[in-house]
């Protein structure tokens, strides 16, 4: 009998699970615009893993931090590994989303690792100024003249840059 011929389909069967998912880039960061609609892809994660069979099949998730913190903005699709929006994104309640992305092996005795992704969410002007006036108390508007002060109007508008400008007029 020939040894020789046996030993490749002996090393097809001894693959061992000694390589964990390498993530093809160290970072990954994205900007969106708040109004992004529901479902949007904005990312696509990519991790390596140069096994055999299930133990070189990587599985893509948020961790468990980042679901529990983001979950019902960002999810990560488990087998495409794309980062996709779920919910409405307000830059006035939250500007940045750090998140932790890990990749998994479905070898026997699974590997991983993990990669940080910033999602920077952009400003649309959804915010109308909000007008609030402290008028003075009554007695003191019986003899007014020109240049008395009257009332003090605050104008606040949550939006960002050109779309939180307001003017005011009479
Ligand atoms: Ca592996
Ligand atoms: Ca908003
Ligand atoms: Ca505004
Ligand atoms: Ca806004």
């Amino acid at each position: 009998m020939n040894i020789y011929k046996l030993y490749p389909l002996l090393l097809h069967y001894l693959d061992v699970n000694d390589n964990k998912p390498i993530f093809e880039k160290s970072f990954y960061s994205i900007r969106v615009l708040e109004s992004i609609p529901t479902g949007t892809t904005i990312l696509t994660f990519l991790a390596l893993d140069p096994d055999e069979g299930a133990n070189g099949e990587v599985e893509y998730t948020l961790s468990k931090m980042s679901k529990n913190v983001y979950g019902s903005k960002l999810a990560v699709d488990r087998k495409k590994g794309t980062l996709y929006v779920v919910g409405f994104l307000d830059r006035e309640h939250v500007p940045v989303y750090h998140l932790t992305v890990v990749a998994k092996d479905r070898g026997a005795d699974s590997l991983s690792s993990e990669v940080s992704a910033t999602v920077y969410v952009d400003d649309v002007n959804d915010n109308p100024p909000l007008i609030t006036v402290s008028t003075v108390s009554a007695d003191r508007l019986e003899d007014v003249y020109p240049g008395t002060f009257l009332a003090h109007i605050t104008v606040q508008d949550p939006d960002d840059g050109n779309n939180a400008k307001t003017t005011c007029s009479l």
